[in-house]
């Protein structure tokens, strides 16, 4: 199978760290591609997704997996199920309902990154990027204040988290988060030393 990638994108991250966690890194193709709003990749719209996402898990009969957590869960019940997302259960829905959560963090933070990436200074709205931010800066003060979320045994929420702690230090290297959460720098330190995480941090820009 084959997953399209970009080493700076926190969601293809999450599924490269999921996969190595899960001992499926060997049977995934690593192919980069480039999406970028107002670029549009025709191939990738015809080939890929009309909605130009990375990343997508390519299977070997061509069926395309959309969506991170699409892709995390498909890969879990590959390696056997139950492993990164319990299988059922109330501690699913709580997991899929934190990994929607860390997903809106991480949405709004690629948000102020194209804002300051793509749109022409003119048409720039100081109080939409600040709401943006606002939501992921909340989000990570919501993790911050949930400390059994942090040291459970390895699940999606905490892959998740560490892409959103790894994105702001990757694009946001002076929002200053370690000073303001120090659970989650904790955390974030102990992620750190799983070669999954260390070897996925992206590469500066
Ligand atoms: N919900 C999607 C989000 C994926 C996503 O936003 N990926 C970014 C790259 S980091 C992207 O493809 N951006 C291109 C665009 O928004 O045009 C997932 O979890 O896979």
């Amino acid at each position: 199978m084959k997953l399209t990638f970009s080493p700076a994108s926190p969601f293809a991250r999450k599924v490269k760290i999921a996969a190595i966690e899960l001992g499926l890194i060997d049977q995934i193709e690593f192919v980069p591609a480039s999406v970028t709003p107002t670029k549009k990749n025709e191939e990738y719209a015809t080939a890929v997704s009309p909605v130009r996402k990375l990343p997508a898990l390519i299977l070997d009969d061509s069926t395309v997996l959309v969506d991170s957590l699409t892709i995390v869960e498909y890969l879990d019940e590959l390696a056997g199920g139950g492993k990164l997302m319990p299988a059922s259960g109330l501690a699913r829905w709580q997991r899929r309902s934190e990994h929607s959560m860390l997903q809106g963090m991480l949405d709004a933070m690629l948000l102020c990154r194209y804002e300051n990436l793509l749109r022409p200074e003119n048409l720039r709205w100081q109080a939409w990027y600040d709401d943006q931010w606002d939501r992921a800066w909340t989000g990570f003060t919501m993790f911050e204040q949930r400390p059994e979320t942090l040291s459970r045994p390895l699940d999606v929420t905490q892959i998740a988290l560490t892409c959103a702690l790894g994105y702001a230090d990757f694009r946001f290297p002076d929002c200053g988060w370690r000073d303001h959460f120090p659970k989650l720098k904790t955390f974030y330190e102990t992620m750190m030393m799983r070669p999954s995480v260390r070897d996925t941090v992206p590469p500066a820009a």
